[in-house]
């Protein structure tokens, strides 16, 4: 049985389980009866319920990418993100960062990167102010520990988290790792997690450590990318195919990821759509949930 835990925020429950459960799809936890291939692995969530006064929107946005592709470039866009935290504030039942809102961060023991302070002073107002902000780490900032929880009362997730807001049932992730292929990405994201690794880096004087991240971190897609990620069609869209897998095991009305870097709103299954948030950098899309749907939207579309 599920231990439910009560949270601090208000008309949120958390079904905090102690381990991540799997699903398989048949009886033989290995083989699949019909093809003899190993079987696809299923994850059944850990799941959040959320109930949505009719007022009220959640908000939901990631890739922010704060930290690229130079300093004054990242501060435009902070302050455009603080423009955003503003317009909503005042009918965000909560909010949801949905990964690689920094492009590197690394908190060591007693210290944490510099820079992104008005950013932080903005959630901090706004969780003083009593509003829900869940952040979901990505591949860009995984290395997110306590700091945000002890410092801001902000909820680290990572990974997909099942939600039900109202009634309609949400899978909601950064979407990095998930879908066919990218073995060697995978294989990488396990290593970066480890304690072993992050013990390692913590090892390395901040000086050289951070130095080398942003090195690595100017040479990724974002940072390079001076147009934005053009759609592959449904069948080349990996995160697409994620979520009709995950559909044949247990539906979801909304499946809302980022790390595409592209805002997609497709359908999954008859009553099931995939969102994409899209990212900062060209799009400043976010989603929002209210009267029982989702809408993708661009802030200060002109
Ligand atoms: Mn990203």
């Amino acid at each position: 049985m599920a231990k439910r835990m009560k949270l601090n925020f208000n008309n949120i429950t958390i079904n905090d389980k102690s381990s991540y459960r799997q699903n398989y799809c048949c009886s033989c936890p290995i083989v699949h009866p019909h093809c003899g291939l190993l079987k696809v692995v299923f994850t059944i969530f850990d799941s959040m319920e959320i109930a949505l006064p009719a007022h009220q929107k959640i908000y939901f946005a990631s890739d922010f990418h704060l930290g690229v592709p130079n300093q004054a470039a990242s501060l435009d866009r902070e302050r455009k993100i603080i423009r955003w935290l503003e317009q909503i504030q005042h009918d965000a039942h909560s909010i949801f960062l949905m990964g690689d809102i920094f492009d590197f961060w690394f908190e060591y023991k007693h210290a944490i990167p510099k820079g992104f302070i008005r950013f932080q002073g903005k959630l901090a107002e706004l969780r003083d102010a009593g509003v829900p902000i869940y952040f979901f780490t990505g591949n860009h900032d995984m290395w997110m520990f306590e700091y945000f929880t002890k410092e801001l009362s902000i909820e680290i997730f990572r990974k997909p988290q099942s939600v039900s807001i109202n009634g309609k049932t949400f899978l909601i992730g950064h979407g990095d790792g998930l879908g066919p292929g990218d073995n060697l990405y995978k294989l990488q994201k396990k290593f970066f997690d480890s304690k072993i690794c992050q013990w390692l880096f913590a090892r390395i004087h901040p000086n050289l450590g951070i130095g080398i991240a942003q090195y690595w971190s100017k040479k990724s897609r974002i940072a390079n990318t001076k147009r934005e990620e053009k759609f592959l069609g449904e069948e080349n869209e990996y995160l697409l195919t994620y979520c009709k897998e995950q559909e044949k095991v247990n539906h979801y009305d909304f499946y809302i990821f980022g790390h595409r870097h592209l805002p997609l709103d497709l359908k999954v299954g008859e009553n099931s759509r995939y969102i994409n948030l899209g990212e900062w950098v060209h799009f400043d899309t976010y989603a929002t949930f209210a009267n029982g749907d989702v809408e993708l939207k661009k802030f200060e579309a002109k």
